[in-house]
């Protein structure tokens, strides 16, 4: 593109195919958000926030080879056998590689890649100029504009950015597989704060009901502080709070699918009906702000700091100072001076 800062007829023509329901003018203006800059971006977001809002989000994240795509496969065939549109994300944070090969191995969707009504997008971190949870976002807008009744994310592992990534979400199911022993201990605080559904999948294998009972007392014991709700403590009276579900599935053989389905439909209309849905698309809007500020912050301090000839002056007059010389010290006066 000539004009990279410009939305241009190119990207009008893409919304409009995206409005009419084409497919590949959703990739096309996926791969516009990934690797353009935010100018572009913020226009394209622009142009079709109108017409988000209504799909439900639902993110699964769980250890690797827990069974994440297997399980997103099975609930996808229940939704588009009942003719729901579904979309489905697949995040590594971890690979470098982009919407590549690797990626679309990891979800298998044999049955129903032809399938209209479904759309699978891959994503990594290379490529995203904002960084991941930003470009997760927005690919999930575009997804919701683009009339995905559920946009199902699948990432492995809970680190931050997982976390992040599922902020944006109405439900987060958590997959522990049976036979993690002591480990549950360890993915405890992460998962916890998230998860609305803990799915132990493999309901096939041995330690089912352990890890349930397990699950089960780290619930209790939760239950009993009122400062571990993510929203925070001060919205926790306003808040009926939920106790998350446990369901047992085999994703494999498609068992107790339908019964996840529900846990899914019950959290949901649990969200309609007490202000938590309020709540937390305040909380959305939050960290998507959030990303977008400091996105912008982050390029008007480079451009203050390395595009500036009294800044320069500044601090090697400082540097030359035998006190108050710390790059500390200096941020402060660098606050207070130039970006008030
Ligand atoms: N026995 C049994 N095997 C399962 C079940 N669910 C998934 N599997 C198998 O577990 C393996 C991993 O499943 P995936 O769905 O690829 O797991 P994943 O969590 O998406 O894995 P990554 O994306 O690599 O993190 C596959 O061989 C599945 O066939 C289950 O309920 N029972
Ligand atoms: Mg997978």
């Amino acid at each position: 593109l000539k004009n990279p800062n410009n939305i241009t007829d190119i990207h009008i023509n893409l919304i409009d195919r995206l409005k009419e329901g084409d497919r590949r003018a959703v990739a096309r203006l996926i791969t516009q958000v990934e690797n353009q800059g935010q100018e572009i971006t913020k226009k394209i977001i622009k142009e079709i926030y109108p017409l988000t809002g209504k799909a439900t989000i639902v993110g699964i994240t769980g250890p690797p080879g827990s069974g994440k795509s297997t399980l997103i496969n099975q609930l996808s065939s229940k939704y588009l056998d009942i003719g729901m549109k579904v979309s489905i994300i697949a995040v590594d944070p971890s690979s470098p590689f982009s919407g590549g090969a690797l990626l679309g191995d990891r979800i298998r969707m044999k049955d129903h890649s032809s399938n209209k009504n479904l759309f699978i997008r891959s994503m990594a971190n290379r490529g995203k100029l904002g960084g991941l949870a930003i470009a997760t976002k927005d690919v999930i807008h575009i997804l919701d504009a683009y009339g995905s009744d559920i946009i199902i994310i699948e990432t492995v592992g809970v680190g931050q950015s997982e976390i992040d990534i599922f902020k944006s979400a109405h439900t987060v199911i958590g997959i522990i597989p049976p036979g993690m022993g002591d480990e549950i201990q360890t993915i405890k605080a992460g998962i916890m704060e998230i998860t609305d559904i803990f799915v132990i999948n493999k309901m096939d294998h041995d330690g089912v009901d352990k890890i349930a009972n397990q699950i089960e007392d780290m619930l209790n014991i939760s239950d009993q502080f009122l400062n571990n709700n993510p929203y925070g403590k001060s919205n926790e009276k306003k808040l009926n709070k939920w106790r998350p579900s446990i369901v047992k599935t085999n994703a494999l053989k498609g068992e107790n699918i339908d019964e996840l389905i529900i846990n899914i439909n019950t959290h949901t209309a649990f969200l309609k009906n007490t202000n938590s849905f309020t709540q937390r698309l305040i909380y959305r809007y939050k960290f998507y702000i959030l990303d977008i500020l400091k996105n912008l912050m982050e390029k008007n301090i480079e451009n203050v700091l390395f595009n500036n000839d009294e800044i320069e002056d500044f601090i090697r007059k400082k540097i030359e100072l035998r006190e108050g010389n710390d790059p500390y010290t200096i941020s402060d006066l660098i606050i207070k001076k130039y970006l008030k």
